[in-house]
């Protein structure tokens, strides 16, 4: 089997909050480039990848190149064509948009390799579990007031989320009373049984991380996320050593090599890592490797519908971000039963466009 074409578009996706319907401001929309790989064989591949803000043209434009890089290769020989792009883009990696761009390849590759082995993504990378645990994310904003906050926390639990996210660093810097009243009023609202993550999107300095942090250490946070600026790791370090909430870092990191660094300093106790940062399915999962040899549990940020394979695979995959800012990029995403996302049995990433949505979002 051979690649044989390839088809590239940037869309904007209305930002919408599916969730809890609490969008800040209607009408916007975030820029994402899409990718189709297709084969000798009749496969086609997809891919996806974003965070190319203004830059989104100049991000299809290098999948568009990447993916040239690839026609004639075959698809299942995924870390020679992961080779060969590094080399061919010189030194325009390890990070930023190459890295961006590959990672879009990578999925689609793998998702060529299912297609065309008949099993779901899950299975082919280790298969761990059926079913895994998921947390709402994207509608308990720092921009919303504590009322919206809470009203938009019961509809969450209301749909049957057992996990969700919320966030401090609040604008405006206030005084840690405030910010630890956020977390405090939307545990109020979910009671004591639901698991409450919080990010702080490195908005602190450590010791800021420390003092907000030990106050709110009654209210039981499942995990406090970024605390600080993300490739300080003594600095996650200290406050980590501090605080019996665990803390969870990695989606600001490029490729698996900062991994290292951040786990060998003991930065964080939950390892996160985004797949577009990393450099899609094949450097995610050598983080979780390297995660589940220091006896850490690894966790996924944001396209739940694609992390979900990842996650599951790993017998460290602790619970996937349900983030469902791309779901309307396809015709079905996987379901969520009793607070866990299930597993498709359909092969590759399970998913497909859906082509009147992707034709309305064109850029
Ligand atoms: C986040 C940051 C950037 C894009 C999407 C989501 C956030 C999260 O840090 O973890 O959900
Ligand atoms: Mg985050």
């Amino acid at each position: 089997m051979k690649i044989k074409s390839y088809e590239v578009a940037a869309l904007n996706v209305p930002e919408t909050d599916p969730l809890a319907n609490m969008e800040e401001e209607k009408g916007r929309t975030r820029p994402v480039v899409i990718l189709r790989l297709r084969t000798d064989s009749g496969i086609e591949g997809i891919g996806v990848t974003f965070y190319g803000g203004k830059m989104t043209g100049s991000l299809r434009v290098a999948v568009g190149e990447l993916a040239a890089l690839t026609v004639g290769e075959d698809p299942l020989r995924i870390e020679k064509i992961v080779a060969k792009l590094r080399a061919a883009a010189d030194s325009s990696g390890p990070g930023g948009i190459f890295t961006l761009a590959l990672s879009a390849i990578d999925i689609a590759l793998w998702d060529i390799k299912g297609k065309a082995l008949e099993q779901p993504l899950w299975k082919l990378l280790g298969g761990h579990r059926d079913r895994v645990p998921t947390y709402a994310s994207g509608s308990l904003r720092r921009g919303l007031t504590h009322d919206q906050a809470q009203e938009a926390a019961h509809t969450l639990v209301k749909k049957g989320f057992k996990q969700m996210k919320t966030q401090m660093g609040l604008p405006g810097n206030p005084p840690p009373a405030e910010e630890v009243r956020r977390v405090r009023v939307v545990r109020e609202a979910i009671g004591p049984d639901i698991a409450l993550m919080c990010d702080i999107n490195q908005r602190w300095r450590p010791e800021q991380a420390i003092d907000i942090g030990s106050r709110c250490e009654d209210v039981g946070l499942f995990w406090l996320e970024d605390v600080t600026t993300a490739d300080d790791y003594q600095g996650l370090a200290r406050v980590t050593a501090a605080l019996k909430t665990p803390i969870a870092g990695g989606e600001y990191v490029w490729g698996i090599v900062p991994f290292r660094h951040m786990i060998e300093a003991r930065s964080v106790d939950i390892v996160m890592v985004d797949i577009a940062r990393v450099g899609g399915v094949s450097q995610w999962m050598k983080v979780a490797g390297m995660a589940e040899a220091f006896n850490l549990p690894i966790v996924s940020h944001v396209m739940p519908e694609i992390l979900v394979h990842v996650v599951a695979a790993c017998p460290n995959g602790l619970t996937v971000e349900y983030m469902p800012w791309m779901i309307a990029l396809y015709e079905e995403t996987p379901a969520i039963e009793n607070g866990e996302l299930v597993l498709p049995d359909k092969p590759g990433l399970g998913l497909k466009f859906d082509e009147k949505a992707i034709a309305a979002f064109k850029a």
